[in-house]
């Protein structure tokens, strides 16, 4: 068993958490888990960056000490990693006082090496990045590259750190097979960097109290970014010469030590932070991996520039596993990508409601339908599926060793989509009564089944909450091993639980529109304020029996009243049939007024999950036309029982 040691960077506390962050942060997760399922002894680190001018700015404005503010924030970070299902092994603050020994440990051996000495330094100061810049690295009007917020000319003395020693052995260092920086353009990059010539770098600080004292230069305190990059191994309990056994392993180990980072911070992990250590005479990272940008309106997601998305939001709307999918399939990793809420839903509704969520319930009904609630028994080897799981499967495992994550979960779909072909081509639910084709329609459950267990396996490192609901509606435990991706896991005759949607349909529209309450009819999703924007949505195609799924029904108004405080809301008693009475509420009091629809037959969906709206449990959709955003309902064209199915 090898160790896999991987971290995400230590992120500031001036702010909460971002979308940004979560990313980084979600792709850590996802591998660990992956590596997990490989055997791999992993260990996961992740934490917070609390020194710094940028804190003590920020808590400042607060009016609060810079430890109350990274307090708050350092628990904000705590419930959403749990939230978010983040399984890392440590958290690390850098206000810690085993990190600030560590620390005070490495400058101690970067000063045995004499690679530190004192200067006067003049430069371009971006508080924000806690970095120098040179005139020539500026945009104009001397402000910071990155935040493209204005730099500050600063003169102090600092202590230096001889970075400019090291541009040999970190250009052979790039040169090493595997490349240590990853990926090749990003690697490029920086060869580029260094090889222009590496200026010294100062590491101290004379105007930052928020900091650790710099050792044996009184009024100097620890550049940020010296003291952030340590945490990687004080976390694993570097502490001079007495390090511990997690440092041993993983550190001088001969096994993985990956570090995942944004390219905003690549040049401090691919050039400073070997840099400190090839001086201190301690290993080096196996890879450092910088992934791109979440963008909105074409600039990055970041709390300088003031653009930020917020999970809360997203998350409390449609779950955490979905947000986990939606970034992981969305950004091809190491490139840029935009974030929206479109986009969002759009993925959403398709990948996991339509292609995983639907796919799976419609199997499962029809498997419980001919075999009696259970899974039907095994018939055959798999034929042309199971070839098709088995390239699917070598396939995500490429693409997971290669952490292209969208690829991996291409290849899962692909057999999803595999599978319904299959389906369509032997249509067993025609067969479902025919006892002569029970064999016929055993193996193509079966076998379609299976392909849906091998996705959801796969699936695991991704969707820790949602696939072993998806294993579970199968009837199948989550496996625990990557051994479980091989076609033949499902169990044959098992007992099959009744179906739950497991990834209910998103309401675009309700979502999207900037609306005080609700939409005119529908269930809609509780949502922040909005930009309306229609979208060309392109109509998915659906199977017969899918559409059988949703219960239409027609019903009559016996009462009808307005709901209070609500300009759009309707309450309706509704008779479904059979003396059977129900609360509906509509979004249609705009268009009609309640006393008007006293007697009225209108059609209903009697098959949906209530929902509360404005208070009021909702049993079912009133539907409509919707011509010019205004609700038309519809009716039967002369009167029928109540009760009536509509198909
Ligand atoms: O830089 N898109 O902390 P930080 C993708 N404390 N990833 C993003 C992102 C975006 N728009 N915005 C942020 C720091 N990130 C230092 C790190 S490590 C020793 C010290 C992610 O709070 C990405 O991983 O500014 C980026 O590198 C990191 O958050 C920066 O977080």
């Amino acid at each position: 068993m090898s160790s896999y040691y991987l971290t995400t960077p230590i992120y500031y506390v001036n702010d909460h958490p971002h979308i940004g962050h979560i990313y980084t942060t979600l792709v850590a997760d996802t591998i660990a888990r992956y590596r997990r399922l490989c055997g791999d002894e992993v260990y996961f680190l992740t934490g917070t960056d609390e020194h710094g001018q940028k804190i003590e700015r920020a808590a400042a404005e607060r009016g609060i000490p810079p430890i109350e503010l990274a307090d708050e924030v350092v628990s904000r970070y705590h419930s959403l990693w749990a939230e978010l299902g983040i399984s890392h092994d440590d958290f690390i603050r850098t206000t810690e006082e085993r990190h600030t020994r560590g620390v005070e440990a490495i400058v101690a051996r970067i000063a045995a090496t004499g690679d530190f000495y004192v200067s006067r330094h003049e430069g371009w100061y971006c508080a924000a990045c806690e970095n120098y810049y040179t005139e020539k690295e500026l945009l104009p009007g001397h402000r910071c590259p990155d935040h493209e917020i204005e730099t500050e000319l600063r003169s102090e003395e600092n202590v230096f750190f001889r970075l400019s020693k090291y541009q040999d052995r970190l250009l052979e260092w790039y040169d090493s097979e595997p490349c240590p920086v990853a990926p090749p353009s990003r690697a490029n990059e920086v060869r580029q960097f260094v090889a222009q010539g590496l200026r010294d770098l100062s590491v101290s600080r004379a105007t930052v109290e928020w900091a650790i004292p710099f050792p044996a230069h009184e009024g100097h305190t620890i550049y940020v970014w010296l003291d952030a990059l340590s945490n990687y191994i004080t976390a694993l309990g570097y502490d001079g010469d007495e390090v511990g056994d997690l440092y041993r392993s993983l550190w001088q180990g001969d096994g993985v030590r990956l570090h995942l980072v944004g390219k905003d911070i690549l040049r401090f992990h691919a050039v400073y932070w070997p840099a400190f250590l090839m001086s201190a005479g301690l290993p080096l990272p196996t890879t450092v991996w910088a992934h791109g940008w979440w963008l909105r309106d074409a600039q990055k997601i970041s709390k300088t520039v003031g653009n930020i998305v917020r999970p809360d939001d997203l998350m409390k709307s449609f779950g955490t596993d979905s947000l986990r999918y939606f970034v992981l399939r969305e950004m091809v990793f190491g490139q840029d990508a935009s974030f929206s809420d479109e986009a969002f839903i759009d993925r959403y509704n398709s990948d996991l409601a339509n292609d995983l969520g639907n796919t799976t319930s419609r199997l499962v009904t029809l498997s419980r339908r001919a075999f009696g609630d259970c899974l039907p028994p095994r018939r055959g080897a798999g034929g042309a599926l199971a070839t098709a799981a088995a390239t699917a499967i070598a396939e995500y495992r490429r693409t997971m060793d290669e952490f292209a994550f969208s690829r991996a979960l291409e290849a899962l779909w692909r057999l999803l989509s595999q599978t319904n072909q299959y389906l369509v081509a032997h249509e067993p639910w025609k067969k479902l009564k025919d006892p002569a084709a029970s064999g016929e329609v055993a193996e193509v459950l079966w076998n379609a089944m299976e392909a849906v267990r091998v996705v959801a396996n796969g699936l695991l490192p991704f969707l820790p909450e949602k696939a072993p609901q998806v294993l579970a509606a199968l009837g199948v435990e989550p496996g625990g091993e990557l051994s479980a991706l091989e076609w033949g896991g499902l169990p044959t005759g098992a007992e099959l639980p009744a179906v739950t949607p497991i990834f209910p349909r998103i309401d675009k529209k309700a979502y999207l529109a900037d609306a005080g309450d609700a939409p005119p009819v529908g269930k809609p999703a509780k949502k922040p304020k909005r930009q309306k924007k229609e979208a060309a949505e392109k109509p998915e195609m659906i199977q017969i029996d899918q559409f059988f799924e949703t219960q239409l029904r027609v019903a009559e108004v016996k009462a009808a009243e307005a709901v209070p405080k609500s300009k759009k809301l309707i309450k309706l008693t509704v008779d479904v049939g059979e003396d059977s009475e129900r609360t509906v509420v509509a979004g249609i009091a705009g268009q009609y007024e309640p006393e008007a629809l006293v007697g009225r037959q209108v059609v209903i969906v009697a098959n949906l999950q209530p929902a509360k709206l404005m208070g009021v449990e909702s049993n079912g959709m009133v539907l409509a036309a919707e011509a010019d955003g205004a609700p038309i309902l519809l009716r039967p064209e002369k009167p029928v029982p109540n009760g009536t199915r509509v198909k």
